[in-house]
């Protein structure tokens, strides 16, 4: 007893001493920022860092930007992570769920409506990616951290930048 009594006296300054020492962004650290939130009619809503996006199956797409550069992005397909939040796709996307969509939105208040079906691979063979790299790299602050890339489309007004927000609903 005397023994275990000493040895938490020594020990609880120690503890205390590093508690107060230890930068506030170590536990920030501990929870990543959620970069990421996919809500609104979906069995399982997500709220995912940039890590679990990288994780997710990725794609590399080749396409021409704004500027009429030629650039590679890289990313996961969007229909990945719908896929998690158990949205309708695949068998399921047909009936009264052709009328579900999505509203992907970025922090500058930019918004854009999608339809499930343009994700969907049984659609089409265009894929719209969650971009996280262009040319290798990750995307800057102006652009990323996540980005829609939407081949294809003749103006690029879809393409939207800083994406953290999917929100799926359907159509009345
Ligand atoms: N968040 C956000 N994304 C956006 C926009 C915007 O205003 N905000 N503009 C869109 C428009 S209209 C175009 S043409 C492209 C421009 O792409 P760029 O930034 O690669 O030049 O971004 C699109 N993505
Ligand atoms: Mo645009």
């Amino acid at each position: 007893m005397a023994f275990v009594r000493t040895r938490q006296r020594s020990i609880l300054p120690a503890l205390l001493t590093l508690l107060l020492c230890t930068p506030a962004n170590v536990f920030a650290q501990a929870s990543p920022a959620i970069a990421l939130r996919v809500s609104g009619e979906v069995p399982n809503h997500l709220e995912l860092s940039v890590a679990d996006i990288a994780a997710f199956p990725r794609q590399t797409i080749r396409v021409t930007d704004d500027k009429g550069a030629q650039v590679e992005y890289g990313g996961v397909p969007v229909a990945e992570i719908l896929k998690k939040a158990g949205a309708p796709l695949g068998q399921e996307l047909k009936g009264p769920n052709l009328a579900v969509g999505l509203v992907a939105s970025a922090p500058d208040g930019y918004r854009v409506l999608f339809s499930l079906t343009e994700f969907d691979p049984a659609f089409s063979d265009r894929v719209i990616l969650m971009a996280d790299r262009r040319d290798g790299k990750p995307l800057d602050t102006r652009e990323g951290p996540l980005r829609f890339i939407v081949p294809g489309d003749k103006r690029h007004a879809r393409w939207i930048r800083g994406v953290n927000v999917l929100e799926v609903f359907k159509g009345r």
